[in-house]
Formats: C-alpha cells, sequence, structure tokens
C-alpha cells in the first residue's frame, strides 16, 4: 500500500484492535493530530499535561487488557510523562509510547528540542528504537506491539522523526496477528510443587497483580480452599491489583510494610506459594534485611521468570501462566492429599474464615467509634465509601495513609478485578488512571481515592474528564500534608521527625482549594465534612453521567506507624 509514514502508524494501529489514542501534541507531532481529523477510527484523548496522557493510557491498558497507545511531544513531554512511565513499567502494562522527532535533515545542527530520547525511555520500557527508514515502520510497529503484549508484559517506545511521519512509500502493512501467550508450566515441576504443597504442615499463599492480569482468580480461589491456606496480598503500598476476593474467609490481609514484621507475619508457615507477584518490593530498609523467614520454602508460579529466585531461593520455580498453572496444580494437589490432610485443610479453612470475620468486625466497631470526630479520621472517610460502594465499582487508590488498604479489611470490594493500587509510587497517577479504567469500561462507575499530595501531580487530568465527560467520581483525601513521610521518617528514626518536626511536608499556607482548582477546569466540585453527606453525595455520583470532586479535610494526626491489617 502506497501511502505515508503517519497513515501505516494509524493503519496499524487499527488492525491491532487500538481506537484511543492518548496524547499531548508539539510540532514534531503535528502529521498524527492532522492524520486524525478525518480519521473515524480512533478517539484521540488530550490531557493537559503528560502525566494525566500516560496517566489515562496506563488505566485504560490496564482495565482493557490491551494495548494503551501514548503520543508525546519530544524530548520534553517525553520527560514530563517519565514518571508516569515508570509506574507502568513497574506494572508491566502494555503501552505503545511514541514521540515525534526533528527531522532527519536538521537533527546534526542540535535543533530545538532534539535529543536522544531511545537513551532517555530505555531503562523503563522494554524495547526503544528511533525508526530511521521509512521501510522499516511496519516491521518496527509489528515488534513494538508483540513485546509489548508478550509476557512479561510492559511499555515499548517509537521515536518517529517528523519527516518520516510525512513521506510517502509503498509499504507492506501486514498485520502479525495476536499470538496466544500462554505458557503451561512444566508438568513435572506442577508434580512437585503439588506433592510438596500436600505435604505441607501449615502453607499460606502470597498473591500477587499478575494473577489478576491474568484471569486466574477464581483458579486461585480453588487452590486456597483445597489448601485450606490463608491468601496474603502484597503490602499496600505495593499490592496493585488485588488477586483474591476479600471477602472470603481465606482472605488474610496484607503483609506488612518493613521486614521484621513482614518476617513475623510469615514465621509460623512452612510452605509459601507465591503467585503472580515480585517477591519483595520494600519501601524502606530495616534489620533483620531478610522477609522472608529461612525455614520457609518457597514454591513460585509467574509468568516472569525473572521474578523467581529474584530475592530469595526459590524450592520450586514453575515458570508459566497464572490461570494454567494453578488450575492445574489444583488438580495435582487434591489427588495428592491425603484424606487426613483434606480434613485437617477444612478445619483450617473454618478457623481462618472465624479469624477474618472477627477482624472485620472489630474494624467496624472501631469505625463507629470514630463516627463523630470532627475533622473525620481517615477510617472515618473510607468507611463513608466503602458504605456505597457498588457491587460493580472499579476503585483506583492513591491515598496511601488514608486508603491503608481498608476497602479490602472492610470487605467492601465485592469484584476484585476493579481494583487498581500503585506498584510504581511515581504520584499523579491516580487522576489519570482513573479516567482510562472509565473510558475501558463505559459500564462500571469509578472511583478515584486521592490524597491531597498525590493529587496536585496529576490534577491537570481534570480538564480531560470535563472535556470528554469522563464520568469519575474523585475523592482528594485532604490531610494537607505528606503524611507518609512523615510516617518514614519516624520509620527512619530521623531526629527531626522523632521530635515530630518537619520540613516541606505540610501543605499549608496557603492549603490548596481543591473545589476551586477542579472548578477552574470544568469539573463540579464539593467540600464536605460530614460522613453521611459524603456517602449520600458519592453514591450519587457514582451513580451520575459527569466527573465530580470532592474535597474532604481529614484530621492531621499523624500516627506512628501504618497498620496494614
Ligand atoms: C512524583 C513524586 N514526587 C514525590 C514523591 C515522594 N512522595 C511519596 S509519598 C508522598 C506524599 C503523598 O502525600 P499524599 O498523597 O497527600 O498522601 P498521604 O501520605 O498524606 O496519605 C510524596 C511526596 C513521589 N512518590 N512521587
Amino acid at each position: 500500500m502506497r501511502c505515508t509514514g503517519i497513515d501505516a502508524f494509524l493503519h496499524m494501529l487499527a488492525d491491532a484492535g487500538v481506537n484511543h489514542i492518548f496524547g499531548n501534541p508539539g510540532t514534531t507531532e503535528l502529521p498524527l493530530s492532522d492524520a486524525l481529523v478525518d480519521d473515524g477510527r480512533f478517539r484521540y484523548v488530550l490531557g493537559l499535561h503528560e502525566v494525566a496522557v500516560m496517566g489515562m493510557a496506563d488505566g485504560y491498558a490496564m482495565a482493557s487488557g490491551s494495548l494503551g497507545v501514548v503520543n508525546v511531544h519530544i524530548s520534553c513531554g517525553l520527560g514530563n510523562s517519565m514518571g508516569m512511565l515508570y509506574n507502568a513499567y513497574r506494572s508491566g502494562t502494555p503501552l505503545l509510547v511514541t514521540a515525534g522527532q526533528q527531522d532527519r535533515r536538521l537533527v546534526f545542527e542540535e535543533p530545538i528540542l532534539s535529543s536522544d530520547m531511545v537513551r532517555v525511555a530505555e531503562p523503563w520500557t522494554k524495547w526503544a528504537v528511533q525508526v530511521q527508514r521509512i521501510g522499516d515502520l511496519p516491521s518496527a510497529m509489528r515488534r513494538a506491539i508483540q513485546i509489548a503484549l508478550t509476557p512479561p508484559t510492559g511499555p515499548v517506545f517509537l521515536s518517529l522523526p517528523v519527516d518520516l511521519q510525512m513521506e510517502e512509500a509503498e509499504l507492506d502493512l501486514t498485520p502479525q496477528p495476536p499470538l496466544d501467550r500462554r505458557v503451561r508450566p512444566p508438568l513435572e515441576a506442577l508434580r512437585q510443587a503439588a506433592e510438596l504443597l500436600a505435604g505441607a504442615g501449615n502453607p499460606a499463599i502470597l498473591v500477587g497483580s499478575r494473577v489478576v492480569e491474568a484471569d486466574a482468580i477464581d483458579e486461585l480461589v480453588r487452590v486456597a480452599e483445597t489448601l485450606g491456606a490463608p491468601v496474603i496480598p502484597e503490602s499496600g503500598t505495593t499490592h496493585g491489583r488485588l488477586g483474591f476476593p476479600c471477602r472470603h474467609p481465606l482472605y488474610a490481609g496484607g503483609l506488612p510494610l518493613w521486614s521484621p514484621e513482614v518476617r513475623q507475619r510469615l514465621e509460623d508457615y512452612d510452605e509459601l506459594l507465591v503467585v503472580g507477584m515480585d517477591l519483595l518490593r520494600q519501601y524502606v530498609y530495616h534489620e533483620p534485611a531478610r522477609a522472608i523467614p529461612e525455614h520457609v520454602r518457597v514454591i513460585h508460579l509467574d509468568e516472569d521468570p525473572y521474578q523467581l529466585g529474584k530475592n530469595y531461593p526459590v524450592e520450586i520455580g514453575l515458570v508459566g501462566d497464572c490461570k494454567a498453572g494453578l488450575a492445574e496444580l489444583d488438580e495435582l494437589i487434591s489427588s495428592a492429599m491425603s484424606p487426613e490432610k483434606q480434613s485437617i485443610a477444612q478445619a483450617r479453612m473454618e478457623t481462618l474464615g472465624a479469624m477474618h470475620s472477627e477482624r472485620r468486625d472489630a474494624l467496624l466497631v472501631e469505625a463507629a467509634s470514630q463516627r463523630d470526630v470532627r475533622p473525620i479520621t481517615a477510617l472515618t472517610l473510607m468507611d463513608s465509601l466503602a458504605r456505597v460502594l457498588p457491587a460493580n465499582a472499579a476503585v483506583v487508590e492513591e491515598a496511601v495513609t488514608t486508603t491503608n488498604t481498608m476497602f479490602e479489611r472492610l470487605g467492601a470490594l465485592r469484584r476484585p478485578d476493579g481494583f487498581f493500587g500503585h506498584r510504581g509510587w511515581a504520584l499523579g497517577w491516580g487522576v489519570g488512571v482513573a479516567m482510562g479504567v472509565r473510558l475501558a469500561w463505559p459500564d462500571r462507575p469509578v472511583l478515584s481515592v486521592l490524597g491531597d499530595g498525590a493529587a496536585m501531580y496529576g490534577i491537570q487530568g481534570l480538564w480531560t474528564a470535563a472535556h470528554e465527560r469522563i464520568p469519575v467520581t474523585f475523592v482528594v483525601c485532604n490531610n494537607s500534608q505528606y503524611q507518609i513521610l512523615k510516617i518514614g521518617a519516624a520509620g527512619m528514626k530521623l531526629p527531626g521527625a522523632l521530635d515530630g518536626r518537619f520540613v516541606g511536608l505540610d501543605l499549608v499556607d496557603p492549603q490548596v482549594d481543591f473545589v476551586a482548582l477542579a472548578r477552574s477546569l470544568g469539573v463540579r466540585a464539593t467540600r464536605v465534612e460530614d460522613p453521611e453527606e459524603l456517602s449520600e453525595r458519592v453514591a450519587d455520583s457514582l451513580a451520575g453521567d459527569e466527573p465530580q470532586l470532592f474535597d474532604v479535610p481529614i484530621t492531621r494526626e499523624t500516627p506512628d506507624r501504618l497498620n496494614y491489617g
């Protein structure tokens, strides 16, 4: 087919099933903007800052399980988006990130904004390349799409010189049909793992985000029930997607943050089945550094071989698809378990289920006891939201000390696949991700729970919510500070922090006026100080068809530590 570079680019995206492009243009991206004028195949979603652009693409790709496509401006646009690219890389989100490059005839002179973007993007992408010849463009596109979508999935980067976008040539645009990338783990290794697990005295399961991404939650539930094993997600700082239903009796609450507490939590187990998870991404160094006790034998199933034995030696490493692996493992464990072991597992499940209910009841009692405290507490805020969260809601969390795994502990998330938490911790992610999730799931209400600190890194995204009428409910948990950093400083035993004194961690004088800010970007906004009113307004907003923001002042009192139950 005879066409320009940019037409070839769009043609191949459409063939790959892409219908959204998230972008913010400059001169070197104008051939794309211009080509989209008469192209009905794509919705171009403009963000007014690259943090929002990349965040939206990340949310869209995570929720849809398909390729997210991003187009940002040369050098500076890419630079602005790097924090979000880091998040996408850590989450393994399949993104095709593109930027225009300066005209190849000018580059040697070092024209405005030209630079070696491939070197910039390389560390946080699986593959980064500048296309130099138009004849290579179709092959570059096929490779980029396939690499992004092949496990371990992740972002890729293409730099496209502006003159190449406009150049015409005869090109073979034959698409690469999608590969079925699910690989079954080797049977022999599965048998050995099943033997070990069937004979375990006290097994537990650590679950990570890739279980959700492999659509393997049901399979994991079956394995957990067969073993009567508690299921523990990653700590609240890195748990990303929720790989196990939080209302299930075997849901045992997330790992703690610090290595001594993780050790203590895992001390009583003899076998750990780890599934679809990075073992282990910690937050602050603590002694003893080894979070997994020495006596615990680790069996790890993951599509990403790099994760197996990365930090802790594994007894058995199962490389392969979580869904296929868990289904086979369950059958093998069931037939390897003696009747005596089966009844022990059932009894254990009952005990763990009772403990689960007790923990939840205790949290509800605590929430009730705080209901009249003003300004409201983090728990009251989360409880007020939990009460009205629809069963099919998607939740995007970026308010670390407020959210604190409370939705999970309160049993508010009835569909675990709708949960999105941070895996990267470059802030500014929650505004855009929530919008991307809603674009991918137009029929599911989306709640974005944001820290006031986090919100300010991506707030320009609200303009897109208004412009595109993307109905997301944003709740800003406004403690006017970077509270997690105060807790972190105390955990590091820094002298000022132990004395309760901080520099650069308070967002006061002036406090940010989120209501005025949101309204200026076209989003309806209200400050809410009462829990009942919050529940009512959020319920209405989640059922509505426009974006809304609620600014909720909460207590500024900082706990010494975060209690992730
Ligand atoms: C882009 C970026 N800049 C700075 C940080 C460092 N940082 C981590 S947590 C945090 C504060 C978060 O504050 P907020 O969202 O209000 O949540 P809180 O800790 O108060 O619950 C900051 C500044 C970061 N992670 N990302």
